[in-house]
């Protein structure tokens, strides 16, 4: 393994549990064939797939008050669900504890969970790697999600949002604005 990606493993091990250290690495190698298809740079990716979930495993009250000290933006539906934040709080410690200062790789990190309107191919990439890496539980539509991903990536993208919008509501979870943001954004972008 690259030297710099076992430093931040080793660091990232002591912050997640074994299931989650699992994800991630299946994320950053999902992400990385990724990168290899649409031509990113593949360090980059590597390391936004490792850090994607770093602040995951940190209790919810705790990511309230850490993203209130770090100053970070809390909306109505993140107080409510601080699962949420883990997104957020995860470029936080991509900074102050990986010493990540690359943009493009700390907004991958942000909008991994919910997404964003006119997302870069890095956030693309490190969005459906998430969704579909191998350890993930097979959700409806994983296949044709996992071969679409290598055959149009906004397609995928947009098939990713939508069920997982389905999933949501069917669930009756609440739905995070800027998820259905994201969905309406790319549903006029490619013209549903
Ligand atoms: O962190 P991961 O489990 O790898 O994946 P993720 O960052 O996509 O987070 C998934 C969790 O976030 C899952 O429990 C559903 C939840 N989630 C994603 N979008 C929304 C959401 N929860 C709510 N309430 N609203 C959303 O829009
Ligand atoms: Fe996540
Ligand atoms: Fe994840």
């Amino acid at each position: 393994m690259n030297d710099k990606i076992k430093e931040i493993s080793n660091v990232l091990k002591t912050h997640l549990d074994e299931e989650r250290m699992e994800h991630t690495m299946g994320v950053m190698y999902t992400a990385s064939a990724l990168a290899m298809r649409y031509n990113e740079d593949l360090m980059k990716t590597m390391i936004a797939g490792i850090l994607h979930d770093c602040a995951k495993c940190v209790p919810g009250a705790k990511k309230i008050t850490l993203c209130e000290e770090h100053g970070v933006d809390i909306t109505e539906i993140e107080r409510k669900n601080p699962g949420l934040l883990h997104a957020k709080l995860g470029a936080v410690f991509a900074k102050e504890i990986y010493h990540i200062e690359d943009e493009d790789i700390l907004n991958a990190i942000i909008c991994h969970t919910t997404g964003r309107p006119e997302m870069t191919l890095l956030d693309k990439i490190i969005y459906i790697a998430d969704y579909m890496e191998p350890g993930r539980r097979d959700l409806p539509n994983m296949a044709e999600v996992r071969k679409l991903a290598f055959e149009d990536i906004d397609e995928c993208l947009f098939k990713i949002l939508k069920d997982s919008l389905i999933y949501l509501a069917t669930r009756d979870m609440p739905i995070d604005p800027m998820t259905e943001k994201t969905y309406y954004y790319y549903k006029e972008v490619l013209e549903k």
